[in-house]
This record gives structure tokens, C-alpha cells and sequence, in this order.
């Protein structure tokens, strides 16, 4: 079994808070995944530590720059987070490896991503955890655009053909008008009108991006709260189960 885990950016740091990590949280899924036996890839978002850069430089995942230094600026934010996430991961005594988007990623002047999952199979294949995070990536006619860690989902659940995706997120689920928890997902238009932007600093867009691009994808999804990571990883669907057409559940 094959699973894609996100970690929201809002989740593993304090995103109103430059720079600041969530360890209390990081050690919590860190001591879920030990547990597991599946085939798992990690990738985290940016929190406060891309999306602040990412705002500075005007960089966005359409708006994109020729500066080497807001390049960096961003891209280095997040690999302190990602090497944050790796080392208390391997603390916990899973097998984390961090891979960085930026060296090995690149969208075409469609903004269409190519990201070679070669490495990340035979990572998976040898029993490493890889660990990736959204980043700046090159971008055909653009410069470097963001990429986030939701692209970086549905590029790897179709590439590794993966059986599961979760997405863990700082609500417990896709919430209603009255902050109930939406069970199931089909179509985006059941929900449109409920999905707001993100609270914070976000250059890729809140939870309507994700719905609309988890409804894309061949496995099922799932997006839930930190406290049902766990479960999630025990094979359960808690939250909110994001399955569109093309869904084979
Ligand atoms: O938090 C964005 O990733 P996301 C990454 O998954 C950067 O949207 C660099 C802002």
C-alpha cells in the first residue's frame, strides 16, 4: 500500500508567526508514522516559513521571478523547515529523507509540472520515507513560480500510482456553514459556495484548491484533522473523504 500524506504548512508551524516551528505537532505525527507499515511520502507545506518570503518577492504559483535571491530566500526557508520535520521524524526512528522540489521539478510555459519520481520510487522501494515540501520551482518563459505542496500530491499519488492520499490539515475536515464536518465530497459544485480563502498569509489558495484538485485525482482522499492522523494511517477515512468521477473507491 502506497499512501501520500500532506502536512499542511498551518499545521506542523505557527503560520501567523514568522519562521516559527510546531514541534509538539511534528513529534505527534512523527510517533503516528512510525507506526505504520505502508509505503508512505511525506510532503509538507510552507506555513510561515514560505508563504512570508513568497509574499515579499511577489512570487506566486502564476507570478514568477528572475531574482537568484528571492529564489533562494524562499526555497532556503523551506529547507529549514523540511530539515525540521526530517530530523524529528528520524528522532521518532522513521526513515525520513528530505527531497527538495527545486533541484528536480520544473513547469512548462503552461505551468503544467514535470517532477521524475524515479528516485522517490526506489526511496520508497529501499524503505525510506521521502520527505518533500512545496518550493520555488523553474518555470518555462516565467523565471520560478511556487509550487505548493498540494501540486506536489497530486503529481506523486498519480506518478506512484498511489492507494491512499490524506491530507492533514488545521481543521478536522472540509466544515459547513455550521462548521460541521462535510462526511463526503463528490463534486465541487455541492460545496462551492461553503469553501472560503485561507485566514493567513496563503499564495496557492485555501481549501477550494485542494477540494478541486483532490476531486482530480484517480485515489481516494481524505482530509482530516492532526488528532486523526493516526487513524488515517491505521487505514480509516476520517474526516472529510474528497472521491470525484474518476475516484475508484
Ligand atoms: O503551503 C507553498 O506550499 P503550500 C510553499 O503547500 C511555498 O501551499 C514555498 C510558499
Amino acid at each position: 500500500m502506497t499512501v501520500v500524506l500532506k502536512l499542511g504548512g498551518s499545521v506542523i508551524t505557527e503560520k501567523s508567526e514568522p519562521e516559527t516551528v510546531a514541534e509538539d505537532v511534528i513529534d505527534r505525527a512523527a510517533a503516528a508514522i512510525a507506526e505504520t507499515d505502508d509505503e508512505l511520502v511525506v510532503v509538507h507545506g510552507g506555513g510561515s516559513f514560505g508563504h512570508h518570503h513568497a509574499d515579499r518577492h511577489g512570487v506566486s504559483t502564476t507570478d514568477g521571478t528572475r531574482d537568484a535571491g528571492a529564489v533562494t530566500d524562499v526555497h532556503d526557508a523551506m529547507k529549514r523547515l523540511n530539515a525540521a520535520v526530517v530530523d524529528r521524524f528520524q528522532d521518532h526512528g522513521v526513515a525520513a529523507v528530505p527531497v527538495h522540489p527545486l533541484s528536480v521539478a520544473s513547469r512548462d510555459e503552461e505551468g503544467t509540472l514535470t517532477l521524475p519520481s524515479g528516485g522517490i520510487a526506489t526511496m520508497l522501494d529501499e524503505g525510506f520515507v521521502p520527505v518533500l515540501h512545496g518550493d520555488v520551482v523553474v518555470h518555462a518563459s516565467t523565471g520560478a513560480t511556487i509550487l505548493s505542496g498540494d501540486e506536489l500530491v497530486a503529481d506523486l499519488a498519480e506518478s506512484l500510482d498511489a492507494d491512499r492520499v490524506g491530507l492533514c490539515s488545521a481543521v478536522p475536515g472540509v466544515l459547513d456553514e455550521s462548521d460541521e464536518v462535510i462526511a463526503r465530497i463528490d463534486r465541487f459544485d455541492d460545496v462551492a459556495a461553503v469553501l472560503g480563502g485561507s485566514d493567513a498569509t496563503d499564495v496557492t489558495g485555501g481549501m477550494a484548491g485542494k477540494v478541486r484538485t483532490l476531486l482530480a485525482l484517480s485515489a481516494p482522499a481524505v482530509i482530516f484533522g492532526v488528532d486523526d492522523l493516526p487513524s488515517f494511517l491505521a487505514g480509516s477515512s476520517p474526516g472529510t473523504v474528497v472521491a470525484g468521477e474518476s475516484t475508484d473507491d
